[in-house]
């Protein structure tokens, strides 16, 4: 009972980081001041410029930014002299000191900037991997927790004309009670991954809105506009003169205006992925975006796209830099993997395992490609921990907080290959009302797992299936489970009369490595899992899409084979050097029958 009484009261909560102000979610349609670039860092395992000897929080850590003033002082670390790192960019790819590192790294930047009167002035990170503690000018300003979603902090107050100093402390030591925990088949990248801005605001601005399809409508628009700031009564415009639509609302006491109109719009698909100008205008803020308008739903198995039947021809992909390695982080980046995802034939990609950069979902968004995103809820989290929970909604809600008006995202996954057990579905279903009571439109998904029946029938069953609107499943027969034959003898059967997405399915093969189709590692081994997977895939009445693992080799610690894997898993269809292996073009070949269709 006192267990419940918790969850009840973190799960009304609103937030996890008490400090934290509002999500601005739309960066892109204001007046930014780019904070990337070289920043100073501090590599501190043992954390001595955030603790003292005796292990307490101390008051002059490094966070203070602090110089000798006189010859005889003693201070025994020094940003400026020490060594950099570009930002955005994790730690791991840029020095091979720190290829392995879990721990903390201090990044230091200094910068000057003017504020205007009437202005408010925010930090904004667009990822920091995977604990940071923010301060400026030697003050705390907040802390977040995850490492994939944006947060911001407001620091109007702080800031000075000249000589500010900002300072994030960065952990990534991975932790049991954490979201990932400390079991994951990828690297645990450190460091401030991405974009990080000022962003400055009128005193009271746009925070947020919502402008979107109402689910099951495709003329019907709803949503809301939600100010910050000391004037929150005000008319609100909302503008799309391509359109030729402008509507005001007005906000209330709190500053939100519900939002509800129709008009006559061309809808965004994958084969004209029309996007709007929307203005949102109120008396004292103008924020621009560009924003698409479908609508996505199920009907039995079927899922519909602007009320037709779609196939979701997918791939999925790691947030991580072709050529290059890493963490990828730029628009360059997300048009190489997304431009490799069209060649291959999909409409769809499956964002693996975390919300990526908000380059891939709005270059998605412009490319007409439909996107599964999903939050770390990876293997064993702890179920019965009310702390790993807020930590999950928590990223959920920023997850959906930042990509709500991307017509693109036509999915939300709230867990990959999570274990059954009654702790793991109270988790679970909180996690999905959670996410259909921040956004009721999109589909939730989750990869489940399946079992065998019998020899020859794989059973979609598991009681989480009830809560979703799309089955998501991971199979991977013909390479961990069996020969690739195995599939030709294998039906698959639901509980659920719901679609499904083959949500995963592959195996490993190093590039250029040939020999017969039996032969573990080899392009034709792959090959042979691909020909059969799709014979098998085809003979199931309820598939509705594919998401293979995975477009790409990605590195991953639990790949340690000499001379084939290298820290590499490599079920990519792709090398990490761009060569395309055999299977990729096995998938090609089977897309573009779908796409004639
Ligand atoms: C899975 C996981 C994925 C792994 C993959 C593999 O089921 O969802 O994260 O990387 O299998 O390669 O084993």
């Amino acid at each position: 009972m006192a267990k419940l009484l918790i969850l009840l009261l973190l799960a009304l909560a609103p937030c996890v980081n008490a400090q934290q102000t509002d999500l601005i979610a739309n960066t892109e349609g204001r007046k930014t001041i780019n904070l990337n670039g070289q920043w100073q860092i501090i590599v501190d395992p043992y954390e001595s410029g955030f603790y003292n000897y005796r292990y307490q929080p101390s008051n002059d850590g490094y966070f203070k930014n602090a110089k000798p003033k006189t010859k005889s002082e003693l201070i025994e670390y020094d940003f400026d002299s020490s060594g950099s790192l570009n930002v955005p960019g994790d730690w791991n790819t840029q020095t091979d000191q720190l290829f392995f590192y879990e721990g903390t790294v201090w990044y230091k930047r200094s910068f000057d900037y003017a504020r205007k009167p009437n202005t408010r002035v925010f930090v904004y990170f667009g990822g920091a991997n995977y604990l940071a503690d923010v301060y400026l000018n030697g003050e705390k300003i907040g802390r977040h927790e995850g490492g994939f979603t944006p947060f911001n902090f407001e620091i109007t107050k702080l800031v000075r004309d000249s000589g500010n100093f900002l300072v994030v402390k960065v952990d990534n030591k991975r932790r049991r009670d954490a979201v990932p925990t400390l079991m994951t088949d990828w690297w645990n990248y450190g460091g401030l991954t991405r974009d990080v801005k000022l962003i400055e605001t009128p005193t009271t601005f746009v925070n947020d809105y919502f402008i979107q399809l109402q689910k099951g409508s495709r003329k019907h628009v709803t949503g809301w506009v939600k100010l910050a700031g000391d004037k929150l009564n005000q008319p609100v415009t909302i503008r799309i003169p391509e359109a030729g639509f402008s509507r005001s609302f007005t906000t209330d006491a709190r500053g939100i205006a519900p939002i509800d109109f129709s008009a006559d719009l061309k809808l965004w698909s994958p084969e004209d992925p029309k996007l709007y100008d929307v203005g949102i205008e109120a008396e004292t803020d103008q924020v621009r975006d560009r924003i698409g308008f479908r609508s996505i739903e199920t009907r039995g198995t079927d899922i519909l796209l602007n009320g037709r039947p779609i196939f979701l021809r997918g791939v999925c992909i790691h947030e991580e830099a072709p050529i290059r390695g890493g963490r990828a982080y730029s628009r360059e980046d997300a048009q190489t993997l997304l431009g490799w995802a069209k060649d291959l034939g999909a409409n769809f990609v499956r964002l693996a395992h975390y919300p990526h950069n908000e380059w891939m979902i709005r270059e998605a968004d412009r490319l007409g490609i439909m996107v599964w995103s999903e939050i770390p809820v990876y293997w064993t989290i702890e179920w019965e921990n009310p702390v790993t929970l807020e930590n999950a909604r928590n990223q959920l809600g920023e997850m959906i907080a930042r990509d709500k008006n991307r017509a693109a995202v036509v999915i939300w996954s709230v867990a990959n290959e999570t274990p059954l057990s009654d702790a793991r579905l109270a988790f679970l279903k909180n996690l999905v009302s959670h996410a259909r009571s921040l956004d009721p439109g999109r589909l939730l998904s989750a990869a489940m797992e399946r079992h065998y029946i019998n020899d020859t029938t794989q059973m979609i069953d598991d009681p989480l299936g009830e809560y979703l609107d799309v089955l998501g499943c991971n199979e991977y027969v013909g390479w961990y489970d069996g020969l690739p034959e195995k599939a030709d003898h294998l039906e698959f059967k639901s509980k659920y009369q719901k679609p499904l997405v083959m949500s995963e399915f592959g195996g490993d093969a190093l590039y250029g490595n040939h020999g017969d189709a039996l032969t573990r590692w080899t392009e034709e081994y792959q090959e042979s899992i691909y020909q059969h997977q799709i014979a098998m895939l085809k003979k199931i009445p309820f598939l509705r899409g594919t998401s293979p693992w995975i477009l790409t080799d990605f590195r991953s610690p639990r790949r340690p084979l000499p001379k084939i894997q290298d820290y590499w898993n490599r079920k990519g269809l792709i090398s990490s050097r761009g060569e395309k292996k055999k299977a990729f073009y096995v998938l090609q070949a089977w897309y573009r029958e779908l796409q004639q269709q």
